[in-house]
């Protein structure tokens, strides 16, 4: 290169920074935002931004003037960089006081979609219900295992090993390697069992009632081999038959109504004795016709039950330590899938179980 046309790249360079002047102050102030700052920034200092090609052509200026030149372009980027990030912050400054200014944003506000709400299942709420109308009765609630011993399910409740009761209950057994043949294990066949472990822990008096699942090989439109029971039991000196029909028609007219008709009818269940079922008035006939015979929930018995009970027998008393001849007790027993489904008219019990989200909504 040669002095001649050094001198007109050093003439030019000053030309160009004589172009650019100040005029980037007044770009930079007219930006009112980030990117639109960032794109007027880079039209002086990007790749082909106004200074940068100044800057590119400083190494063709002769060496006796270069430092000079130099000092010019690199004072300039100093004053267009400096005003650049003072804008910069301005900007950011202006942004988080109009944040600030704005109405607030209320973080309480529910979504546009709000998650659904999830309910307690039939099942569980009518369990809940019993066993609160029990507490209100003066019971205590108490919870068993699920998997049981043979003797709290079977043995001491006065069942023989061969009782027909036993083969009645097909049970599910749950055979445990290597252990002894007179520890088996089961899943319950009915809560009685913690009637059983609650009468062999504590003494009279009791008033005791427990709800879970219970498990029997059963499984049709009104039977599944999973459901639940609600049973309890109440053991003291003097109690009578009379001290059952109080109690469990106070139960019933707590959980049908005041007015509602109650029977007791004489009837079988193991281990009391003598044992009745409980029936109310049905309370569909009077949605029908009013004609019974045309009933289909009664079948036109006019009679719905809802409980099986019993004196306790004195054995099963016995077996659980409680000295029978001074005490003793009443026992019942109800199963919850029924009593959901006569309340909201369930046809399937099996409905209750396939946990469709359909079928769940409509509680
Ligand atoms: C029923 C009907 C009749 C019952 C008896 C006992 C116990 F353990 F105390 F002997 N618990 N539950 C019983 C009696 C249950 O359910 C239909």
């Amino acid at each position: 290169m040669n002095d001649t046309l050094g001198t007109d790249v050093a003439a030019e360079i000053e030309a160009g920074l004589a172009t650019l002047g100040e005029r980037f102050r007044g770009a930079f102030a007219a930006c009112n935002s980030e990117p639109e700052l960032r794109a007027a920034n880079a039209a002086i200092l990007g790749k082909k931004g106004e200074l940068t090609s100044l800057l590119k052509l400083l190494g063709r200026v002769p060496p006796e003037r270069r430092r000079e030149i130099g000092e010019q372009v690199n004072a300039t980027r100093a004053r267009v960089e400096a005003c650049f990030s003072g804008r910069l912050l301005e900007l950011a400054e202006a942004a988080r006081k109009a944040d600030l200014e704005a109405t607030p944003f209320d973080l309480t506000l529910p979504g546009r979609t709000p998650a659904p709400r999830g309910h307690l299942h039939p099942i569980t709420r009518v369990k809940d219900e019993i066993l609160d109308n029990f507490r209100s009765l003066g019971f205590e609630v108490a919870w068993g295992p699920e998997v049981e011993h043979e003797s709290n399910n079977f043995t001491k409740l006065a069942f023989p090993p061969d009782h027909p009761a036993t083969d009645m209950q097909d049970t599910f057994w749950v055979h445990v390697a290597g252990a002894p043949p007179d520890a088996r294990l089961l899943l319950r066949t009915h809560t009685s069992s913690v009637q059983v472990r609650e009468m062999s822990t504590h003494a009279p008096p009791l008033a005791i009632v427990s709800g879970g699942a219970v498990y029997r090989r059963d499984d049709d439109p009104t039977h599944s081999p999973m459901f639940h029971q609600i049973e309890g039991f109440l053991v003291d000196e003097r109690v009578t038959f009379a001290s059952l029909k109080g109690v469990l028609s106070e139960f019933v007219r707590r959980l049908y109504g005041p007015n509602v008709p109650v029977r007791f009818r004489p009837s079988y269940f193991p281990f009391v004795e003598p044992g009745a079922e409980v029936d109310i008035g049905c309370v569909f006939c009077s949605l029908d016709d009013g004609t019974r015979t045309s009933c289909r929930v009664c079948k036109g018995s006019g009679w719905l039950e809802v409980l099986g009970s019993g004196m306790v027998h004195p054995a099963v008393l016995e077996h659980c330590g409680i000295d029978a001849e001074r005490y003793t007790g009443f026992a019942f027993g109800l199963g919850v899938e029924r009593v959901a489904m006569l309340r909201y008219g369930i046809p399937d019990i099996r409905l209750l179980f396939e946990n469709d989200p359909r079928f769940l909504a409509q509680f």
